[in-house]
């Protein structure tokens, strides 16, 4: 019985030690130590042995059933290693070979559209500032002369978070205007900046996503008047739909954080069933705009009788939609690689003013 024992031991273990891959390993397993395996089968006739002879077999097929066991794993170790070797080798990427084909992936109409606003904005000696998508309720409302009761809190359809232990809530920014709030409170006049970025309202339709992206600019001195305003929007309008010329309407409006407040149209025609900016019979509403409110000077520490400026904001979605003639807000997000194709612009071709924006 001992002889039988380790032949059986020697048998299985130079099979387990020719295994070439985990499935033969397996098979092995399942042979030796499974149900109606070897070693499995001579365990099964300790119940008919003798008391006597079951003390010493008992055993002596225990460590055989752990040695078969313990073999079958090592060799398992060095079958799973040597597998993600050859795994490792057959996956392995040169990361520093040229991009073969840099058109494979394509830059996003909105970070397209973003880098042109930048780049214009540039131009005309504007920084880029940047601020959290969560903000406090004070930087996104009061600040922005938007009191705690002011029914554009809820006109606002706000995404609140969980109250904290003061019982303060923070709000995802409804505007990028929170920004122009952080820079007044840190930097002294004169300020020049445009806010690009990510804003959230709880509004979903065709021309509605909950997330949309926004840009917002800022210019404060000591005496920055509408005229100012007026030549920045026109200047950048003009630069953004790459046209000769473009007229503008300022409408009269309303807004908490600007006084006096105005819409923005621009020129353009619907012929032929596509806008045209620049000239012909229609009007655009494209911008809001206005001289920054004193109050709103004040809840940034900056003296009204000595610093005045303006502001404006308008929808990035909808920019990229105008100069590249999309019809559905939503295919902006759906991510159909169709569609990304179709719209999106080559990785390296960077917009520049001397280079031509969107080539
Ligand atoms: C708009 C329209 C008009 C605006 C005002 C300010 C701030 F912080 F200076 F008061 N930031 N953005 C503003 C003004 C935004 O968006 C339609």
């Amino acid at each position: 019985m001992q002889e039988q024992i380790s032949a059986l031991k020697e048998d299985i273990t130079a099979r387990i030690d020719a295994a070439s891959d985990l499935a033969a390993l397996e098979d092995i397993r399942v042979a030796a130590l499974g149900k109606k395996g070897s070693v499995s089968e001579l365990m099964k006739g300790l119940g008919r042995m003798s008391p006597e002879e079951r003390k010493e077999m008992g055993p002596a097929l225990n460590s055989l059933k752990n040695d078969v066991a313990d073999a079958i794993t090592a060799r398992k170790d060095v079958l799973e290693e040597a597998a993600l070797d050859a795994r490792l080798k057959s996956e392995k990427v040169d990361i520093t070979l040229p991009v073969l084909d840099h058109a494979a992936g394509s830059v996003h109409p909105i970070s397209q559209v973003m880098d042109e606003i930048a780049e214009i904005f540039a131009s005309l000696g504007f920084d880029v500032a940047e601020g959290p998508d969560i903000e406090s309720d004070f930087h996104n409302f009061t600040a922005l002369n938007i009191p705690p009761e002011h029914p554009a809190r809820q006109d606002h359809d706000t995404f609140y978070l969980k109250p904290d232990a003061n019982g303060d809530r923070k709000v995802l920014r409804t505007h990028t205007s929170p920004v122009q709030i952080r820079t007044m409170l840190s930097k002294e006049p004169p300020i020049r900046i445009i806010a690009p970025g990510r804003t959230y309202r709880s509004d979903s339709d065709a021309t509605h996503t909950p997330m949309f992206h926004q840009v917002e600019g800022l210019v404060i001195d000591r005496d920055t008047h509408l005229g100012h305003l007026k030549g920045t929007l026109e200047a950048f309008l003009k630069a953004f739909f790459e046209v000769d010329a473009v007229t503008l309407r300022l409408r009269p409006s309303y807004f908490p954080f600007t006084e006096p407040s105005m819409e923005v149209d621009v020129q353009c025609s619907f012929e032929g069933g596509t806008v045209k900016i620049g000239d012909g019979n229609d009007w655009l509403e494209i911008l809001g705009s206005g001289m920054v409110n004193p109050k709103v000077l004040e809840a940034c520490n900056l003296d009204p009788n000595v610093y005045q400026g303006f502001a404006f904001g308008c929808g990035i979605d909808r920019l990229a939609m105008l100069k590249y003639g999309m019809n559905d807000l939503r295919a902006f997000f759906d991510a159909d690689l169709r569609w990304l194709k179709h719209y999106g612009f080559r990785a390296l071709d960077l917009p520049t003013i001397a280079g031509g924006l969107s080539r």
